[in-house]
């Protein structure tokens, strides 16, 4: 069963859509579109025009969310769920999250423009806030998704001070109603997501696209280090206590400990306090992104930096604390469809389709509670490189994952026939 069209002219749509998304941001000169904000709204108003253009009903759930649905052979079916994220990082790139969301429609297209009988829904979702960007904790839109959003979340605030709770009412949402986003897995069949591989392995394997096996677990940090302040030049090295130097030994270690434990960890922010140009600095706060295959992995590390960083500040007399911001562990895509993605892969030619495990985090992560899910990787460019504006795809490479999405939907529709 096919309905598969030439693909060229639905990649350059899609290509041509990333572009235009990529125009609305918060950031002069750069991408950023961060949850509940004017940009996130816009973003949504101009997808939600796509999905309608697709044959799809398309709304915005309770947590902002949006939603575009075809209905099955009767109503009120279980729903095969496609999609990704709408939001970005800061100075992101023009393919994370938006790529899935757009190839899902196009999928969705195909599918309705088909005719064929439906033995469940079909739902593109445009998941807000998996990143994480304005608040901290990230997969908000999925957690909400899962039913996973608790009060705790609504009373993070941004940097400006303004709480989820908040900005939810100025968005025009009831924060006492995101709950309201909460699927229920009854009603759902699965969840399939095309991502970039934000990685260089595929490109290097000479290959467009991947099934994905698991999505590493990832946990988020605050670690502030406290010494004391003191005079730039009147205080002796034997009486400081530079909170900046001692966190700058425990940020080295971390590349050390990463390297030799096989872990991912990241330190992408640092700050130093007071912050004189002529002052010892009193205070140090850094930010740590630990990430592994396998989440006992990530947590002996943890565990192993915790203890290098209380000798180094017993060494220094200096204080820490941490605080964790985040955490999702690893999850397993299903065996069943990643074997259709793979099924998928196969019809574009590729007949022993790469398997990778995602370095990434992705909605899967949360939407896993409720359904089951797999993922279709597709090969960036310029290095692999992502979370920056060379972000790189081919429109070639595009038109062989909107073919191999849709024929793995058609496996799951004739396996669900
Ligand atoms: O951080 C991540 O891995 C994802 O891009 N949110
Ligand atoms: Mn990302
Ligand atoms: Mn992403």
């Amino acid at each position: 069963m096919s309905t598969a069209r030439p693909s060229g002219a639905d990649a350059a749509r899609v290509m041509d859509r990333c572009d235009r998304l990529a125009g609305i941001s918060s950031l002069p000169g750069g991408i950023e579109r961060v949850h509940l904000s004017p940009e996130h709204r816009a973003a949504n108003d101009l997808v939600a025009g796509w999905m309608a253009e697709a044959g799809l009903a398309a709304r915005q759930d309770a947590a902002g969310n949006l939603i575009g649905r075809l209905e099955g052979n009767r109503s009120d079916l279980p729903a095969l769920v496609l999609g990704s994220h709408l939001d970005t990082v800061t100075d992101a790139g023009r393919y994370d999250g938006i790529l899935g969301v757009l190839v899902a429609i196009e999928t969705a297209r195909r599918i309705a423009d088909s005719g064929l009988e439906l033995p469940f829904a079909l739902e593109v979702l445009g998941f807000t806030d998996e990143e994480g960007t304005r608040f901290g904790n990230a997969l908000f839109g999925s957690r909400a998704f899962a039913g996973q959003v608790g009060e705790p979340w609504l009373a993070l605030r941004d940097r400006a001070g303004t709480s989820v709770r908040d900005a939810l009412t100025a968005f025009g949402l009831d924060p006492a109603r995101v709950g309201d986003a909460a699927r229920d897995p009854a009603k759902l069949i699965a969840y399939l997501e095309v991502h970039i591989e934000q990685g260089p392995y595929l490109a290097d394997s000479g290959r467009a696209l991947a099934a994905v096996s698991t999505i590493a677990g990832a946990r988020r940090f605050a670690i502030t280090v406290t010494g004391r302040a003191g005079h730039a030049g009147g205080t002796p090295y034997d009486r400081r206590r530079d909170a900046l130097v001692g966190a700058a030994e425990i940020v080295v270690e971390i590349e050390r400990l990463a390297i030799r434990t096989g872990t991912i960890a990241t330190v992408g922010r640092i700050r130093a306090f007071p912050g004189g140009i002529n002052v010892v600095p009193g205070t140090a706060r850094f930010s740590l992104d630990l990430r592994a295959e396998r989440d006992e992995d990530r947590d002996a590390a943890f565990a192993e930096l915790q203890a290098f960083a209380g000798q180094v500040c017993a060494r220094r007399r200096l204080g820490w604390h941490v605080e964790e911001l985040y955490r999702a562990d690893a999850v397993a895509c299903d065996p069943a469809l990643q074997q259709a993605i793979e099924a998928g892969i196969r019809t574009t030619g590729d007949a022993d389709p790469a398997v990778l495990w995602s370095r990434a985090g992705h909605d899967g992560m949360a939407v896993a509670a409720v359904t089951p899910f797999a993922m279709l990787f597709v090969r960036c460019g310029n290095d692999g490189i992502s979370h920056h504006p060379d972000e790189l795809v081919a429109e070639d490479d595009v038109a062989l994952a909107i073919d191999a999405f849709e024929a793995a939907v058609l496996h799951l529709i004739q396996a669900h026939g």
